[in-house]
């Protein structure tokens, strides 16, 4: 029968694959965008520890009567505002935005973690403190960091800023919902199926975000190219 830690063992191969297949990425994505390019490899490469340990059995504690992945939660504090900050950067957004955006992040998942391991009714306070913050996010993400993506960027670029936003907000909903169906709420989902839905959505959102910027950025590359060919012969 399958078991928590094939699931485990299912992410740890997604995400080797993903971080596999974008590091080879790094290569055909124009050199000025490399280094923020380097965030896209960070993000599943880090998982890919997560998941080791998970898959060896490490990082869970029992609390309020139920297991809890303190190994994904510290995942998710690295990487999902390592997420953001590359949505900030693409969208040439200004310090202050970027700062705010990032740590609203972080502090989601810490008070989501906090009420994973809280009893009720103080863990659906945090987690209602968590959800407020996470609001923050997405309202920065519609509000002043996409009017930078406006103001700073070319169509193409917009374009693919809006993907990636839409792609984070309709799949980082799920997770919420995860944490209130499943143990450190409701109760109405058991540990392994949840853990099935966040190991699928884990791989998808970290890898599938790569994926996308790095076929942009493929794109943008050629583009620039063809315009220097363009102005080259039109200089002639
Ligand atoms: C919690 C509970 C508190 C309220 C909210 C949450 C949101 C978590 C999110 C997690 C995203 C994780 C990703 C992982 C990729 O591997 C902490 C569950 C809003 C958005 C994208």
């Amino acid at each position: 029968m399958a078991t928590i830690t094939t699931w485990f063992t299912l992410g740890l191969l997604g995400e080797l694959l993903g971080t596999a297949v974008l590091a080879y990425g790094y290569t055909l994505v124009p050199e000025e965008t490399r280094k923020r390019y380097l965030l896209l490899i960070a993000i599943p490469g880090i998982a890919i520890v997560a998941y080791a340990l998970m898959a060896l059995g490490f990082g869970a504690i029992q609390s309020q009567g139920h297991a809890v992945y303190v190994i994904r939660y510290i995942d998710w504090l690295l990487t999902t505002p390592l997420n953001v900050l590359f949505l900030a950067l693409l969208a040439g957004a200004n310090r202050g935005d970027t700062v705010k955006l990032v740590v609203l992040q972080a502090l989601t998942i810490v008070f989501g973690f906090a009420g994973a391991i809280t009893p009720s009714p103080v863990s659906y306070a945090l987690f209602a403190v968590g959800a407020a913050l996470f609001g923050g996010v997405l309202y920065l993400l519609y509000g002043n960091i996409a009017t930078a993506a406006k103001s700073t960027l070319s169509d193409i670029e917009i374009s693919l800023y809006r993907t990636l936003r839409n792609f984070v907000v309709v799949l980082w909903l799920v997770y919420p919902v995860v944490w209130l169906l499943g143990a450190p709420g409701l109760g109405l989902m058991d540990v392994e199926t949840a853990s099935l839905v966040v190991v699928y959505l884990d791989v998808v959102t970290k890898v599938g975000f790569g994926i996308i910027a790095l076929l942009a950025m493929m794109d943008l590359g050629s583009v620039s190219e063809t315009d220097e060919e363009m102005t080259a012969v039109a200089g002639d």
